[in-house]
Formats: C-alpha cells, sequence, structure tokens
C-alpha cells in the first residue's frame, strides 16, 4: 500500500466526554469526521510512539463498527502502526480490551500499546442511533484527561490525515494474521478469538470449580442477560461451557447491531426479559431462578438481582453502590485473587457511602474520585487499590483498567458459592436478599435514588448548575426556607463543588458536580452527563444513611421521600 495524505478541516464538537466521543451515527459517517478524530488521536500520542505499535481495534459490534475498524485499520497503517488487533468479527467487551491489551502476546511475542474501543456503551445502536470510540493506554485504561484534552485540541486545528491506499479490506470473521507491506515496512492484521485471553484472565481470579459447583447445584438457578450487547460473546463460553449453566439460562446473548432495537442498558426499566424472568414486570414467570444479571452493550456495566428481593413487590434489586461495599466486603474470603488482602477501595463521588463504611471498618485505604473508570486507573497502577465501583452499575477491580460485568457477575457468584459452601447438599440456600441484609445489619444501610432529567436544553441545564452553585454561598438561608416548609430533613452543613486532586500524579480535575452534604451524613449531588450524543442530561443524586438495622429495610423510595422534595423545594 501507499500513503495518501488527505486535506481536512476542523469539525466542531469533537470533545471527548466522560468515555470517549459518542455521537449518533449519522454525525460520524459525515466526510472525514471519524477520520478527523482518529488522525487527532494518533497526533496526541505523538508520531514516535505511534510508529511501530501495536494497536487494538474493536468494540461492541453496534453499527457502524465495520465500517470503522477498516478506516482505522488503514489509518493505523499509514500512521506506521507495526499490527492491529481485532477480535472476531469486531468483538471485544470494554473489559476484555482492557485484559488484551494488559495480557495478550502475540504470535511474533509482540505486547499491545493502546487501544480503540467502538461503542457508545448503554446507548442503542443503528442507522440512527449512537455510535463512539474511546483510546485506551498501555496500562488498558481510558486514557486520562491529559490525553483527552490533546486530541479535543487537536481536533480544533487539524489540516491533514494520513490513510493506506490499495491496502483492502480485511477479512474480520476469520481468525488469521494477514500481512501487508508498505512505504515503512511490514504492516500485520492479526484477527484473534475475542473470548480466549478474557475467559483465561477471569480463570486466573475465581475459583471456577466452587463457582460451578453452585450454578450445577439443583437447588440454585442463574439468569444472564446481555441485551444483544457483546456480553453474548462471551456468556456461553464463561456461563455453560465453563460453569455447566443450561444454555436456557441466557436470554438475549446473540450481539447485534441495533441490540435487537432495544436499550442495551442493565435496569430494571431496559432489562424487561430479565425482570420478567426474575418474577416482576408483565408476564412475570412464575418459577423464576435464585439469581439474574444483566450487563450493557459494551460488557461493563452489570446489575445483579435476586429472586427474593423481587417477590417482596419492592421493585428491589441489588444497587450498584452496595454491590461494591458487599464485593469488597466479602473478597477476601470468597476470590482467591484478594486472597492476600486488598491494598485499597475507591468509588466514585456520587456513589453512595456504602464503601466508606466497610472501608473504615476493614481498615483500608479509601478514596473518593470523580465520574467516569480513567480516575481508578493511576490509584490501581500506583498499587493503591484493588476494588473500585460506580453508582451506574460499574464494578471493578485491579485484574484490568476498566469496569467490568461479567467480572461483577462472578465475584458475586464467588461469594454465594463461599455462603453456600456446605449447604449444596440440601440445605438453606443463602440468597442474594440474605447476603445484602446481612450487610446492613452490619454496616448499616445507604437509601440512594438517582434522577435523570434528559434532552433538557444545554442553556438551561448551565442555568440550573449556576443557580445551584449560587445557593452555595447562603446555605443559612436555604436552611431557613426549607426549615418553614420540612422538619423532616436536617441542616445542610457544608456545599461545594467536587474538586480532585489525583494523589499519584498530582493532577487537578475541577467542577466534578455540585454537592450539598446534610447534618445527618445525607446527600444530594447534581451533575450535568458527559456521555450524551445530544442536548443535556441533568442528573440528582439522593442519599442518606442509616445506621439503625431496625429501620434498614424500609421502601427506599419511601425514605428518600422528604430529601427528594426537598430538592424540588429549593432548584426548581
Ligand atoms: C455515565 C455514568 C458514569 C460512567 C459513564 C460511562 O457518565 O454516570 O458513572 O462512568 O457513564 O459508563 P455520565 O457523565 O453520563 O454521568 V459506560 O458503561 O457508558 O462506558
Ligand atoms: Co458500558
Amino acid at each position: 500500500f501507499t500513503v495518501n495524505r488527505v486535506v481536512t478541516s476542523p469539525i466542531e464538537g469533537q470533545k471527548p466526554g466522560t468515555s470517549g466521543l459518542r455521537k449518533k451515527v449519522k454525525v460520524f459517517t459525515q466526510p472525514h469526521y471519524l477520520h478527523n478524530f482518529v488522525q487527532s488521536t494518533f497526533n496526541a500520542l505523538s508520531a514516535e510512539k505511534v510508529k511501530g505499535s501495536t494497536l487494538v481495534v474493536s468494540g461492541d459490534g453496534r453499527y457502524y463498527s465495520k465500517d470503522a475498524i477498516q478506516i482505522i485499520i488503514k489509518m493505523a497503517a499509514a500512521n506506521g502502526v507495526r499490527r492491529v488487533w481485532v477480535g472476531q468479527n469486531g468483538l471485544l467487551s470494554t473489559p476484555a480490551v482492557s485484559a488484551v491489551v494488559r495480557e495478550r502476546v502475540g504470535a511474533d511475542g509482540s505486547k499491545a500499546n493502546g487501544a480503540f474501543i467502538l461503542t457508545a456503551s448503554h446507548n442503542p445502536g443503528g442507522p440512527n442511533e449512537d455510535f463512539g470510540i474511546k483510546y485506551n493506554m498501555g496500562n488498558g485504561g481510558p486514557a486520562p484527561e491529559g490525553i483527552t484534552d490533546k486530541i479535543f485540541e487537536n481536533t480544533k486545528t487539524i489540516k491533514e490525515y494520513f490513510i493506506a491506499e490499495g491496502l483492502p479490506d480485511v477479512d474480520i470473521s476469520a481468525i488469521g494474521v494477514s500481512n501487508f507491506s508498505g512505504p515503512g515496512g511490514q504492516f500485520d492484521v492479526d484477527v484473534f478469538d475475542s473470548a480466549s485471553d478474557y475467559v483465561k484472565l477471569m480463570k486466573s481470579i475465581f475459583d471456577f470449580q466452587s463457582i460451578k459447583k453452585l450454578i450445577t447445584s439443583p437447588q440454585f438457578s442463574f439468569c444472564f442477560d446481555a441485551l444483544h450487547g457483546v456480553g453474548g460473546a462471551y456468556a456461553k463460553r464463561m456461563f455453560v461451557e465453563e460453569l455447566g449453566a443450561k444454555e436456557s439460562s441466557l436470554l438475549n446473548c446473540v450481539p447485534k447491531e441495533d441490540f435487537g432495537g432495544g436499550h442495551p442498558d442493565p435496569n430494571l426499566t431496559y432489562a424487561k426479559e430479565l425482570v420478567a424472568r426474575m418474577g416482576l414486570g408483565t408476564n412475570p414467570d412464575s418459577n423464576p431462578p435464585e439469581f439474574g444479571a444483566a450487563a450493557d452493550g459494551d460488557a461493563d456495566r452489570n446489575m445483579i438481582l435476586g429472586k427474593i428481593l423481587l417477590d417482596a413487590n419492592m421493585k428491589f434489586f441489588v444497587t450498584p453502590s452496595d454491590s461494591v461495599a458487599i464485593i469488597a466486603a466479602n473478597a477476601v474470603q470468597a476470590i482467591p485473587y484478594f486472597s492476600s488482602g486488598l491494598k485499597g477501595v475507591a468509588r466514585s463521588m456520587p456513589t453512595s457511602a456504602a464503601l466508606d463504611v466497610v472501608a473504615k471498618s476493614l481498615n483500608l485505604k479509601f478514596f473518593e474520585v470523580p465520574t467516569g473508570w480513567k480516575f481508578f486507573g493511576n490509584l490501581m497502577d500506583a498499587g493503591l487499590c484493588s476494588i473500585c465501583g460506580e453508582e451506574s452499575f460499574g464494578t471493578g477491580s485491579d485484574h484490568i483498567r476498566e469496569k467490568d460485568g461479567i467480572w461483577a457477575v462472578l465475584a458475586w457468584l464467588s461469594i454465594l458459592a463461599h455462603k453456600n459452601k456446605d449447604n449444596l447438599d440440601g440445605g438453606k440456600l443463602v440468597t442474594v436478599e440474605d447476603i445484602v441484609k446481612q450487610h446492613w445489619a452490619t454496616f448499616g444501610r445507604h437509601y440512594y435514588t438517582r434522577y435523570d432529567y434528559e434532552n433538557v436544553d444545554a442553556g438551561a441545564a448551565k442555568e440550573v448548575m449556576a443557580h445551584l452553585v449560587d445557593l452555595q454561598s447562603s446555605i443559612s438561608g436555604v436552611n431557613t426556607t426549607i426549615k418553614g416548609i420540612r422538619s423532616d430533613v436536617t441542616d445542610v452543613i457544608s456545599a461545594d463543588e467536587f474538586e480532585y486532586k489525583d494523589p499519584v500524579d498530582g493532577s487537578v480535575s475541577k467542577n466534578q458536580g455540585i454537592r450539598y452534604l446534610f447534618e445527618d451524613g445525607s446527600r444530594l449531588v447534581f451533575r450535568l452527563s458527559g456521555t450524551g450524543s445530544e442536548g443535556a442530561t441533568i442528573r440528582l443524586y439522593i442519599e442518606q444513611y442509616e445506621k439503625d438495622s431496625s429501620k434498614t429495610g424500609r421502601d427506599s423510595q419511601e425514605a428518600l421521600a422528604p430529601l427528594v422534595k426537598y430538592f424540588y423545594l429549593f432548584s426548581f
């Protein structure tokens, strides 16, 4: 092939958000749009680093991925990349990309230097829906702000990009290495099995024998819903072939470009089939499984459900904030990878303080970081953090540098297997519900909810945020007004905008959310979403701590009602 230099000009709005650049497919398919972003990324990494490197390119398989992969292969070749690694059919979950970057060794002994992940996560896919792209570094984690800022700056000044001419489209459905030669020498495209590296890593972390014993026990039953996302490319290998689950326990496990027309978002609203299978919603199953789980489009998010919790007619599931706390509290006993102890734990700022209580009681290092996974990576690279999580269905550990949906499912199965190791021959099963309630009894409960105001006009959203910041200068006034109307909430004792100083590299991230902290430990947090593809989304996070174990069984909406009211009173 030869290298073609193409003249281009800047396109507005290519600022990477919380997790890469996400836009409608129609935006991505405009002339030069993807090319500009990819070249701006190469330029941000610098030509010397790109030359001779090994680059992973894959994603959740959403619409436009296949075209995008061919474009990126050609641009990589033209920019001097030595080899591109592609998961078969372009499929790799976000956590699997991270694992591949960290663990995979090519046939010629090569290791990856970075990755383009093609996903818009839980956003719908298809010609009229979303596409996305983000760059991950050599540690397998999302590019830090220093790099994403540089990429954005480059998109504002870009004049040219490079693309190979005479390089044929590579058949990414067939495993194998294709060799090409260009002006700079040899260039390879290595198409490999999407699941093997990831499955191998999971087997080195968990005790598959004990999970298998649980899953195949007649007392236990299991269900996993991939929502037609890339999790489906792992589910059969992992749960059926390795762990002995029945094939009928897998729902929507064939990856589809449009996710079957649904939102691949693992929550009670969008995981409808799973919710029905668990005995709730319309057409509920009459004999639900003990344990249900779902992952999002790129399989980095997870939802964990237990049967009896749903039975209680409470629309109840394991909140992600509780999930990370419960995993941290049980990891050393239940998961071999952590048997020698946890280095520390971390959560994102809006995530509930359930993890804080565990950290304190186990005497663990604890960190509170801004929203988005990129901030956990530095802590992990420095050996300061083993387990971390976000309220937005993200849970993970230092086995990779992304959140990991299937890891979270295996972590929960490990905890269940551990708690039931003496019960599987006919004893009474310790359920998901038992584990959660036991946790609340020991550590107290953080009632928690999140409201999303979607598709708000961007200008209006900024005004609301500015108003909330203004109010912070007169907290006593706010308290007086509210006290006049409601006496059932405690006073706000402090309010600020969250700012994070990375303890490892000293970098500072400002304006990471507006916080109101109450006397009894309750919190109201406001943020603007950084993952939307259009308009603005305001997120409101509401949390209240209950230490009294006789009061931890309330309905969460009821328990939080006074705080929710409070928010309406003073913000709109
Ligand atoms: C949201 C979540 C955040 C998460 C991010 C990426 O960001 O709140 O916790 O890290 O999505 O997740 P925002 O800025 O919209 O609130 V995923 O699964 O979309 O990669
Ligand atoms: Co995701």
